[in-house]
């Protein structure tokens, strides 16, 4: 998965450098730069000091010392003042220009905190938009694994709308699938009970004997039918969307080995949230998604809230990966395409 949100001590990843939240003096500070220069060491100030500082919008590139990655890319996050002093641009360069560092010292690992939602106030819901925007157009070019690290979980929070109209279609599929699963349970018992029954009367080597001949003659039967595989609809989907392999498997944020293996197997079969990731980036109906999961085993239940966070969303015909994967962090989830 090309990007990935996750919570954690930015200080704490083995990736190949991590981004700093610095001020322009490059000199230190609190927050997650605090963090940062104490983990580092006394090395990283040193360096910082030949630097002369950096501008807003801007970053710059040192050693690691003491951390577990190679580099620390520092850069200057506008402070919020109501979005009216190109607060917005300001982050994106922010973004642009570490990412464009990264590249440059070949880095294939990245972890960025929320640049300026801390102490420079910008709103963490706007601030995790723009770093998902930037770094999602940067990886439709560029091949590198990027970590978004959000500290606490506050930041990572989809809008209370959208959560309450989730929390509802949660509710409301929760109660009637219990009452399917208890009219399901009672119709399973009655026909084991009438199983029982016929087992007694026939003898229970007779009723072996016949159902094995039943069995071969429908498995050889089953085996000559053999259905299009995961991999072969996914391919034929992508075909038909006429979009490009790369597209697909971006827009699902799933990296290229992966792709690749799946292309080459025909048989292959992919984590429940890989698929899923590709019914979400095709824009699969919630028909064509539940046919997509069958093939590679899978089904979307209304027993559990990961499904039902599913199925809301291709119902409504939302299909973007990143507003899914937030609102399955809201709701303790596991992500796609992971
Ligand atoms: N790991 C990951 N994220 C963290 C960590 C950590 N260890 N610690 C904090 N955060 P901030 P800014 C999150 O204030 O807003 C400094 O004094 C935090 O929850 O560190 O860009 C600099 O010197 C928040 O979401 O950076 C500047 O003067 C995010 O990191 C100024 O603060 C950024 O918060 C920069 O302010």
């Amino acid at each position: 998965m090309p990007l990935q949100i996750i919570r954690q001590d930015i200080t704490k990843i083995c990736v190949d450098a991590i981004v700093n939240a610095a001020n322009t003096s490059l000199l230190g500070g609190g927050g997650v730069d605090g963090c940062i220069h104490r983990a580092a060491g006394k090395g990283l100030l040193e360096e910082c000091k030949t630097l002369g500082g950096c501008e807003t919008g801007k970053a710059k590139i040192t050693g690691a010392y003491n951390l577990p990655c190679k580099y620390v890319i520092h850069t200057v996050g506008p402070r919020w003042s109501g979005g009216r002093k190109n607060e917005k641009s300001l982050l994106e360069s922010c973004y642009k220009e570490s990412l464009k560092l990264a590249r440059m010292y070949n880095c294939e690992t990245v972890a960025f905190p929320l640049i300026s939602s801390g102490v420079y106030g910008y709103p963490k819901d706007q601030a995790l938009k723009v770093a998902v925007d930037v770094i999602s157009d940067f990886l439709f070019e560029n091949e590198m694994k990027v970590y978004i690290v959000v500290f606490d979980k506050a930041a990572y929070k989809i809008s209370e709308k959208l959560f309450s109209d989730i929390a509802e279609y949660i509710d409301d599929n929760y109660v009637d699938e219990r009452a399917d699963y208890r009219s399901e349970r009672s119709r399973i018992n009655c026909t084991c009970q009438s199983t029982a029954f016929e087992s007694a009367e026939y003898g229970l080597s007779d009723l072996c004997k016949y159902d094995k001949a039943l069995f071969d003659e429908g498995l050889d039967i089953k085996i000559k039918q053999i259905d299009e595989s995961f991999s072969q609809m996914l391919l034929r989907k992508i075909d038909e969307r006429g979009m490009k392999d790369s597209e697909c498997y971006k827009k699902a944020n799933i990296d290229r080995k992966l792709f690749s293996k799946i292309r080459s197997d025909v048989n292959y079969r992919p984590s429940k949230t890989t698929a899923i990731a590709f019914a979400v980036s095709l824009e699969l109906s919630l028909e064509e998604t539940e046919d997509m999961l069958r093939k590679a085993g899978y089904a979307l239940s209304h027993s559990n809230k990961f499904d039902i966070i599913i199925e809301y969303f291709i119902s409504k015909g939302n299909y973007n990966i990143f507003e899914i994967n937030e609102a399955l962090f809201e709701f303790d989830q596991v992500l796609l395409g992971c």
